[in-house]
């Protein structure tokens, strides 16, 4: 049986035994078809399932998939779906309740021994609950005496800087207005949310490139490109739309490279599920050009190899650069130049993990493209040179001029639905001065002008007795943050912690003096407020801002919708306030009307949100207008980090399985890797396995050694032979994360290296 340190139960007891059998079918296509019909079988939702799938991503009407943020297709001809989105939105519509009687039944203690997925089986909470110490249960509370509760703590306190408000990305962006304003108006900057651990070095590495934190290329770009480059995403598993837009791509000829340390489903074909042909036929479409499996951490090199490879060709092919587009365009590149070339084949080789010839391919198939885009995730983003990475990819396209034109660009893909609305409006710790200038002025507030705590301050902030409220806005923090023994007891330590939220979950358990469980509307419900049914705005991985409304009836007649709850404990913890709470939740209009004149890109929003496929926010960098203090789109010229790991340790990256979302396990298989039954599994390479005596299954001791010399380890874990490099490992969050401490993040991103941990693996005595 595995174990951690954080307490938690990592495996249901009783379980089947694992199973592992390489995958060798095409992605998506039947065996996603029977993923789907067996999930909506287990939910009991054979009948609303699909009829809710018919409503959702609905030009105009029906609502915005809360599962990943890629983009709709823009001409909405094709209502492409996808069997995660399917999950998810079956997930948050099951039959199943938790309610008084629930709570009343099992002490907080017990439900501590039950596993994350039981937990979250449990279906949607019903009504507020307040945790009675006494009795050690949750006990229902009424919403006013909730409110009243976090509104007398949060004016008790000495400083609003001892409260931090955390943003899951599911949050809408009128709900996310109101949440930042709230802080704000209250007096802090502690706006923590689930980017701190995403996408934080891609905001930051862009923001310094390019003058906007955001992806400039939308899904007709990716219709025109020549060549994709997809760095360090599962795509099959957390963007499945995206393979669709590989498959097409492919047909039409383009090139697709692949990068990342495991030759994942979307890197060898697949069966377009809206295809019927294909699906009737069985019929795959190849996705990939070519796969380069990097060590992990080893992007940057790579990056740099294409980039010495490009400056070399130009030498007798001058059009291998665009020099008119450098010389207009950008600044530094002289200094870029002279750090590539001085950088030898032997450094990029030993760093990348490939061959001086693999990464001249990928160059080749760059310099024969003459429109490319460059698309990545988690695998890039959650290492300590994250940042410079995210701007090695930057200097790559200016090398050819591949911005601010058609088919060309770079191309994040988010995590969350709205997590980049939530930035977009507000959620951010370090808040620009332009952004705090136009919120006071049109809200009539005096925002506080320090920065506040990201993820990973607010856990040790709470832990020095610093913060001592915590606001969970959705999410699931406790297991999603690093170092999960610390942070628990950096919960615990609060003397209030509030989760909104729609199914029970660890955060509940591990909790502060006093607890709140405030249960809200999900996005596929109806919200009903004083004017009638209001819609709500996400915003995607491609800017485009729309408007979703929910169809079905609420799991509870007692959940609030989000803006309604911000309201009520915005009120109670601010009773003087003079911005308008209550008059707003009567109808978001108003909500949207603030924001249209709060916000840059926002004007006229309440009728442009209502377009059939909404707007797209403008991005100067796009139109090649490029905030940054030169004007110019800035070349990076940072050194190399170090990846190769020390004499007998592996590089760790943590991730998602096929069948979850991020903290929620919807089973024990991963589908497209292999696997069945199991999740505390490690991915080794066949020769490091070797090297320890290991075979299949065989337990293993994992031991991280941290920045700073802590150790931190679990017990027992599977291993599992796998196509990965040597000295590479892989294996699950959020059961991992005990081994992710929470001194490691990065110096550039202050994101947590959830991909990059130091290993040692041992057998079980
Ligand atoms: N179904 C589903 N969809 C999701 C989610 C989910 O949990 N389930 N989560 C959502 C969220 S919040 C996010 S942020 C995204 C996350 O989407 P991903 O970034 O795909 O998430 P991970 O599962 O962490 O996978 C990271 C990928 O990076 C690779 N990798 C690891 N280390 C390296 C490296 O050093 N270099 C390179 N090139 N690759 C590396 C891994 O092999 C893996 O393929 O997905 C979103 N969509
Ligand atoms: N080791 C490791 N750790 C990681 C990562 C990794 O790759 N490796 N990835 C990181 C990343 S990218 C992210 S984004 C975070 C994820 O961190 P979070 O966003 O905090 O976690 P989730 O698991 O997405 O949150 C699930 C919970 O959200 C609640 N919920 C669902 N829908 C709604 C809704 O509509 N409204 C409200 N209020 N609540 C709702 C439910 O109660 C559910 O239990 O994890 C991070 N942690
Ligand atoms: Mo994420």
């Amino acid at each position: 049986m595995s174990q951690d340190t954080s307490g938690r139960p990592t495996e249901d007891a009783g379980k089947r035994a694992p199973e592992f059998q390489p995958y060798h079918h095409p992605a998506a296509g039947w065996g996603a078809a029977k993923s789907v019909t067996r999930f909506l079988i287990r939910e009991r939702e054979l009948l609303e399932g699909p009829k809710a799938i018919q409503r959702m991503n609905h030009e105009g009407k029906g609502f915005d998939c809360p599962g990943c943020a890629w983009p709709d297709d823009l001409k909405g001809l094709r209502l492409d779906i996808c069997e995660n989105g399917i999950k998810h939105v079956t997930w948050e519509m099951t039959h199943k309740r938790v309610g008084p009687a629930f709570f009343a039944a099992h002490t907080v203690s017990e439900l501590a021994t039950w596993s994350d997925a039981a937990l979250e089986d449990q279906g949607r909470l019903t009504h507020p609950m307040r945790y009675d110490a006494d009795t050690d249960t949750y006990v229902p509370i009424s919403w006013q005496d909730a409110f009243e509760l976090v509104g007398s703590t949060l004016r008790g306190l000495d400083s609003p800087d001892q409260a931090s408000y955390y943003t899951s990305g599911r949050l809408g962006n009128e709900a996310t207005f109101l949440y930042q304003l709230m802080a704000r108006e209250l007096g802090t900057n502690n706006l923590p949310d689930c980017s701190n651990m995403c996408h934080e070095a891609s905001g930051r590495a862009m923001q310094a490139a390019l003058g906007t934190g955001k992806g400039t290329v939308d899904l007709e770009d990716w219709e025109k490109t020549d060549a994709l480059f997809i760095i360090g995403v599962n795509a099959a598993s957390n963007a499945p739309r995206m393979l669709t837009s590989l498959a097409e791509a492919y047909k039409r000829g383009a090139k697709i490279v692949h990068i990342n340390p495991l030759v994942e489903a979307a890197a060898t074909r697949t069966i377009i599920p809206h295809d019927f042909v294909d699906m009737a036929l069985n019929r795959a479409t190849p996705t990939s050009s070519l796969n380069l499996q990097p060590r992990i951490g080893g992007d940057m090199a790579l990056l740099r190899g294409m980039a010495k490879a490009i400056l070399a060709e130009s030498e007798t092919n001058p059009k291998a650069l665009d020099q008119e587009f450098i010389d207009r365009h950008t600044s530094g590149f002289a200094e870029y130049r002279a750090v590539v070339e001085a950088t030898p084949w032997a450094e990029l080789e030993l760093q990348s993990g490939l061959s001086r010839a693999e990464i001249e391919a990928a160059a080749r198939i760059y310099c024969d493209a003459d429109r490319a885009i460059f698309s990545w995730c988690l695998g890039v983003t959650q290492h300590e040179h994250g940042v410079d990475t995210v701007r090695e990819i930057v200097n790559v396209l200016l090398l050819r001029g591949n911005l601010g034109r058609e088919g060309a660009g770079p191309s994040p893909v988010r995590g969350h639905s709205n997590v980049q609305g939530n930035r977009t409006c507000g959620i951010d710790h370090r808040p620009s001065k332009e952004f705090l200038d136009r919120l006071a002025e049109v809200c009539e507030i005096d925002p506080p002008r320090e920065h506040g705590l990201d993820t990973v301050n607010t856990i040790e902030a709470m832990h020095t007795g610093d913060v001592k409220v915590f606001v969970g806005m959705g999410g699931n923090f406790a297991l999603a943050a690093p170092d999960s023994a610390y942070t628990f007891d950096a919960l615990r330590k609060c003397e209030l912690t509030v989760q909104v939220s729609t199914k029970l979950n660890r955060s509940h358990l591990v909790h502060g003096k006093q607890a709140l469980i405030l249960p809200c509307l999900g996005r596929t419900e109806k919200d009903q407020q004083a004017t009638g049914e209001q819609g709500t705005s996400v915003e995607d991985s491609m800017s485009m801002v729309h408007l979703s409304v929910g169809m079905k009836r609420p799991a509870s007649a007692h959940l609030l919708s989000e803006p309604a709850i911000i309201a009520g404990m915005a009120r109670a913890a601010l009773p003087d306030s003079a911005t308008p709470w209550e008059w707003y939740v009567e109808d978001y209009d108003r909500i949207r009307d603030t924001m249209a004149k709060a916000l840059e890109g926002f004007e006229d929003f309440n009728r442009r949100v209502r377009l059939p496929l909404g707007f797209r926010i403008k991005q100067p960098a796009r139109e090649l207008v490029f905030r940054t203090p030169s004007e110019r789109a800035e070349f990076s010229s940072a050194g190399l980090t170090d990846v190769v790991p020390g004499a007998g340790m592996l590089k760790l990256g943590t991730m998602r399985s096929h069948d979850q979302w991020n903290t929620t396990i919807y089973s024990d298989d991963d589908r497209y890797r292999g696997v069945r039954n199991l999740r505390t599994l490690i991915f080794m390479n066949q020769e490091d396995m070797a090297e320890r005596g290991l075979k299949l299954f065989d337990e293993v001791d994992i031991t991280s050694i941290a920045k700073d010399g802590s150790k931190r380890g679990v017990h027992g874990y599977k291993v599992i032979p796998y196509d990965i490099p040597q000295g590479c490992a892989a294996g699950y969050m959020p059961e991992l994360n005990v081994l992710c401490a929470i001194g490691d993040y990065s110096t550039q991103s202050d994101q947590p290296l959830m991909k990059n941990v130091n290993v040692v693996v041992t057998p079980v005595a």
